[in-house]
C-alpha cells in the first residue's frame, strides 16, 4: 500500500516539494491549494516527467480536503511569502488566518497523519495550527531548523573550502534573527569550530559574520527573486522530514517541535534537536550548553513567545 502524501500549498515550496517526493518515490502525492488549477497543472506536469525519471507514484491535484483523507504525510506551505523588506514576522496575521482553515480541513480528513508546517512565521503558526488541530504534539512539527543549519553549513563550507558532508551543525531556536548557531556543536571534519579559529583556519570575524548572514539568509534570497522567497532548500529539508517519518529512519533532526520541560522550556514550539521515527517525534534531545548558546536559547525562546502573544491578540481563541 502506497503512502498517501498531501501538500497543502502548491505554490513555490509545495511544487518542489512534489518533484522531490516524485522522484525519491516516497509516494502518491495529492497537491491541494485553493488555487486548484495550479495544483492541477503541477502534479501534471511532473507526471508526465515519469517516463523520463522513470518514477511510479501517482500525482492529482485539488481544492478539496475530501481527495486528501487518510493522508500519512501532510505538509504545509499554504500562506503568503516575504515581498523584500518584510520580515517573516510581518506575515503573521494573514498566515494565521489561512493556518486556522487549514487545520480545520486536516482535523477533519486526516487525523492520523504526520504534519509537517512551513509557512511562516513557523513557531508561532506551527504551535496555532497544533492547537488549532489538537492534533497529538508528537505529529504536528515546523520545518525550520534544518534549512538554517544547512545554510550555516554551506556558509562555513564555502569559506574553508570543505565538502559539506565533512561539517556538523545545528541552528536551534526560533526561525527568525534571533536563532542561534550552536557553536560548541559545530564540528570541521570533526574539529572543534573553536579549535579552527584557534588554529586561523577561520577568523572569529568571518565566522560571527557567518552566523549573520545565516539569520538573513532567507532575506537575502527575498531580495535576489523580488517575489517570493526561498523554495529549494526549504523544500528538500521538509523532504527529509517526511522520509525519516515514512521509513522510520530515526534520523537526529533540527526541528520546530513542541517543547514541555526540555531545556528549561514549557509549552512552546522552537527548534531543538529532534528524533523523527514512525511515531513522528518521538524524542527531543537535550544536548549541554555553553552558558552563551543557553542565554541566545532563552532570547530566541522569548522572541517566540512574544510574537505568539501577538498571534492571541490577533485571536484570542488560541
Ligand atoms: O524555513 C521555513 N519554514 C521558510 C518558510 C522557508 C521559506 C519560505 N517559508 C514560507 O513558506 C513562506 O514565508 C510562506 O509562508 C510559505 C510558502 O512559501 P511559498 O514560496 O511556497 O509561497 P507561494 O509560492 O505563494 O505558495 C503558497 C501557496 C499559494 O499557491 C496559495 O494559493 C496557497 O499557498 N494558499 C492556500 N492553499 C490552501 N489553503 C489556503 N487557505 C491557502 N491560502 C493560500
Amino acid at each position: 500500500m502506497k503512502n498517501k502524501i498531501t501538500l497543502i500549498g502548491a505554490g513555490q515550496i509545495g511544487g518542489t516539494l512534489a518533484h522531490l517526493i516524485a522522484l525519491k518515490e516516497l509516494g502518491d502525492i495529492i497537491l491541494f491549494d485553493v488555487a486548484s488549477g495550479i495544483a492541477k497543472g503541477k502534479a501534471l506536469d511532473i507526471a508526465q516527467s515519469a517516463p523520463v525519471n522513470g518514477f511510479n507514484v501517482k500525482l492529482s491535484g485539488t481544492d478539496k480536503y475530501e481527495d486528501t483523507k487518510d493522508s500519512d504525510v501532510i505538509i504545509i506551505t499554504a500562506g503568503v511569502p516575504r515581498k523584500p523588506g518584510m520580515t517573516r514576522d510581518d506575515l503573521l496575521s494573514i498566515n494565521l488566518k489561512i493556518i486556522k482553515e487549514v487545520a480545520e480541513g486536516v482535523k477533519k480528513t486526516s487525523p492520523n497523519a504526520f504534519v509537517i508546517c512551513i509557512t511562516n512565521p513557523l513557531d508561532v503558526i506551527v504551535m496555532a495550527l497544533q492547537k488549532y488541530s489538537n492534533l497529538p504534539t508528537n505529529k504536528v512539527v515546523g520545518m525550520a531548523g534544518i534549512l538554517d543549519s544547512s545554510r550555516f553549513i554551506y556558509f562555513l563550507s564555502q569559506e574553508l573550502k570543505i565538502p559539506v558532508q565533512k561539517i556538523k551543525s545545528l541552528v536551534l531556536g526560533g526561525h527568525g534573527d534571533s536563532m542561534v548557531a550552536m557553536l560548541d556543536h559545530t564540528f570541521i571534519d570533526g574539529k572543534k569550530i573553536h579549535q579552527c579559529v584557534d588554529e586561523g583556519m577561520i577568523s572569529k570575524n568571518k565566522l560571527d559574520e557567518i552566523v549573520n548572514r545565516t539569520k538573513k539568509g532567507g532575506a537575502e534570497i527575498v531580495k535576489y527573486l523580488e517575489k517570493g522567497s526561498a523554495f529549494y532548500a526549504p523544500a528538500a529539508s521538509g523532504v527529509e522530514m517526511a522520509e525519516s517519518y515514512l521509513k522510520d529512519l530515526k534520523k537526529h533532526l533540527p526541528c520546530a517541535a513542541h517543547i514541555n520541560g526540555q531545556y528549561g522550556v514549557k509549552d512552546i514550539y522552537a527548534g531543538v534537536p529532534v528524533v523523527i521515527g514512525k511515531n513522528g517525534v518521538e524524542k527531543i534531545i537535550e544536548l549541554k550548553l555553553n552558558k552563551e548558546e543557553e542565554n541566545n536559547f532563552k532570547k530566541s525562546i522569548k522572541a517566540v513567545q512574544e510574537l505568539f502573544d501577538a498571534a492571541k491578540k490577533i485571536d484570542p481563541t488560541l
